[in-house]
């Protein structure tokens, strides 16, 4: 039975977003939620500009001549481009705007633990993205996003150095989100919630902030190595300073593949609040989904020199790396197939969250089998540095993170603002998105296993058909992107009042207004039961 948001019932009286109005209110604010809508604002800004670099990037690869940007220019565009999407998009994007919305109002808690370190996250992330804008306004970088030396030593004339520094800063905003949201998850929980009565967004989060807490350090240093090479000529990295350009590799990714989860895992956590709700059942295996995050936390740190198979390693550690690396999709398979037995016999309703968890579920089983098939030694170094890598990643990180940060904001955008957005256009722009991922997407699988190799604007004229695709699918979901920008803005203004649970679903997040008011909670909840206490098959909950 389909479960329509409900427009009744008078808005809140007192709520957080009355609570003051000047700019001051806004920027000096250490109320969770609106640090929330503030990481809104800059990681949408950051995620317009990582765009239009992509923009340009597909307008370029239209024509098999590289006839728009000069070689160098079309290097800094997608090296832009990477650093702008990974550390001022997907790092912070669920994290730092649900994370920070929900989990003390998931933990029945009246903030965080420390709400003006909270704030101070904030302004560190816009310090880092706007030291990495004036670097991109003053000629960019061409290293790639991986920053890989001896690019990024030795040849590199460009802004190294700001924009590491831009990324270092913006790392210890991510460091100090994780260390407010694991002892927020310990210490402040309400009465009776015990760790097992969690909802599994919250155990996504705590994951996250673990390897968020382990690994950025070490990019940190990595950068400051990095950093202190170029300035001081310490031999580190650059082999003829005495160095070793594979040790940066090694760094690198140590950090890097454990990043991969800190974009995924989030959104595997929204996707695993969203099934249950809109099937109307108990997640299936709840302790198998909380562990499989966990577990996904402690391997993502023991597959790293799967990005460096043909970079000169020995065979033996080769075969190790990627014994590893298959490891990683069991606890990955772990969560679909309990998703999908979730949905088995459910009541399931298409509303727009609904249908970005499912677009989520299946195209990151597609990026997560083509990274088994990568982890495979003997594919890999066919493959490696193909189209094909792009394609895998753009499968998990776009079809998978964006459309899991997009379900969320769908999810939960009543609860944060008090208003409701067009069902229909929700509805349209979601599948405008799903198939405009795969028209960009698919064909770039194609076009790496015949050996197009990425970071080229010049390709042989017989790629050029693949590439048309790709680039109308991007002008497609560049479409698909736009139409939520719009209705919810529009929303904001215009859209009708959102009941106190619209979608008639369970969870503490449900149970106060929308908007919520400051404290969150009129009285601390009290919690007896586990989360997903749906009622039995045949009645159903909620306002319909
Ligand atoms: C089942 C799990 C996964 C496995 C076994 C896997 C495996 C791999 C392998 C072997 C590579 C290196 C390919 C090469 O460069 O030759 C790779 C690249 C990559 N993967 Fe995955 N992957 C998995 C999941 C993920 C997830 C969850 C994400 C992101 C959220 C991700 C993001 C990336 C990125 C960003 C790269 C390329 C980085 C670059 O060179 O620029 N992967 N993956
Ligand atoms: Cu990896």
């Amino acid at each position: 039975m389909a479960v329509r948001p409900a427009e009744t019932g008078p808005p809140p009286k007192d709520h957080y977003l009355n609570s003051g109005y000047g700019i001051k209110s806004w920027l000096l604010t250490t109320d969770h939620k609106r640090i929330a809508i503030l990481y809104l604002i800059s990681i949408t800004f950051f995620f317009a500009i990582g765009g239009l670099m992509a923009v340009l990037i597909r307008m370029e690869l239209a024509t098999p001549e590289g006839d728009l940007f000069q070689s160098d220019t079309y290097n800094r565009l997608f090296t832009m481009h990477g650093i702008m999407m990974i550390f001022f998009f997907l790092i912070p994007s669920i994290p730092a705007v649900l994370g920070n919305f929900l989990v003390p109002i998931m933990v029945g808690a009246r903030d965080l633990a420390f709400p003006r370190l909270n704030l101070m996250s904030w302004y560190i992330f816009n310090l880092g993205g706007l030291f990495t804008i004036w670097a991109l306004l003053h000629g960019g970088v061409d290293t790639g996003w991986t920053f890989y030396t001896p690019y990024s030593t030795r040849y590199a004339n460009t802004h190294v150095i700001a924009t590491g520094l831009g990324i270092f800063i913006a790392g210890f905003s991510s460091i100090l989100t994780g260390l407010n949201f694991v002892v927020t998850i310990h210490r402040m929980r309400a009465p009776g919630l015990t760790w097992f009565r969690l909802p599994l967004f919250i155990w996504a989060m705590y994951a996250t902030s673990l390897i968020i807490i382990l690994g950025t350090p070490v990019l940190a240093v990595t950068l400051l190595l990095l950093v202190a090479e170029r300035l001081f000529r310490i031999g580190i990295f650059d082999a003829s300073l005495g160095g070793d350009p594979l040790l940066f590799q090694h760094l690198f990714w140590f950090y890097s593949h454990p990043a991969v989860y800190i974009m995924i895992l989030p959104a595997m956590g929204v996707v695993s609040e969203i099934v249950p709700a809109f099937a109307r059942k108990k997640i299936f295996g709840y302790r198998f989904i909380a562990y499989s995050s966990l577990g996904l936390a402690v391997l993502s740190f023991l597959v790293w020199a799967h990005h460096m198979f043909v970079a000169g390693m020995s065979i033996y550690a080769a075969a190790v790396f990627s014994a590893l690396s298959m490891l990683v999709a069991v606890p990955s398979a772990v969560k679909v197939f309990n998703w999908t037995a979730t949905l088995y016999q459910g009541s399931v309703s298409w509303e727009t969250p609904m249908l970005y968890a499912l677009g989520f579920i299946g195209l990151f089983t597609m990026g997560g089998l083509t990274g088994v098939m990568l982890a495979s030694l003997g594919i890999d170094v066919h493959v490696h540095d193909t189209y094909f890598i792009i394609a895998h990643f753009h499968y998990i990180m776009v079809g998978g993170a964006i459309m899991g940060y997009l379900g969320g904001l769908h999810y939960w955008w009543p609860k944060i603002t008090g208003k409701l957005y067009p069902r229909f256009w929700s509805r349209i722009s979601a599948m405008v998105i799903f198939i405009g991922f795969n028209v960009t997407f698919f064909p770039q699988f194609i076009l790496g296993y015949l050996g197009m190799p990425r970071r080229y604007h010049v390709y042989p004229p017989e790629f050029q058909v693949l590439n048309v695709m790709s680039s109308a699918g991007a002008t497609i979901l560049g479409v698909g992107y736009l139409i939520p920008l719009i209705y919810f803005i529009w929303s904001m203004r215009y859209g009708p009042h959102a009941s106190e649970n619209p979608w008639g679903v369970v969870g503490l997040e449900w149970e106060t207004t929308s908007p919520p008011p400051t404290d969150n909670f009129e009285e601390t909840p009290v919690v007896t039961t586990g989360p997903y206490e749906y009622p039995q098959a045949g009645e159903v909950a909620g306002v319909l």
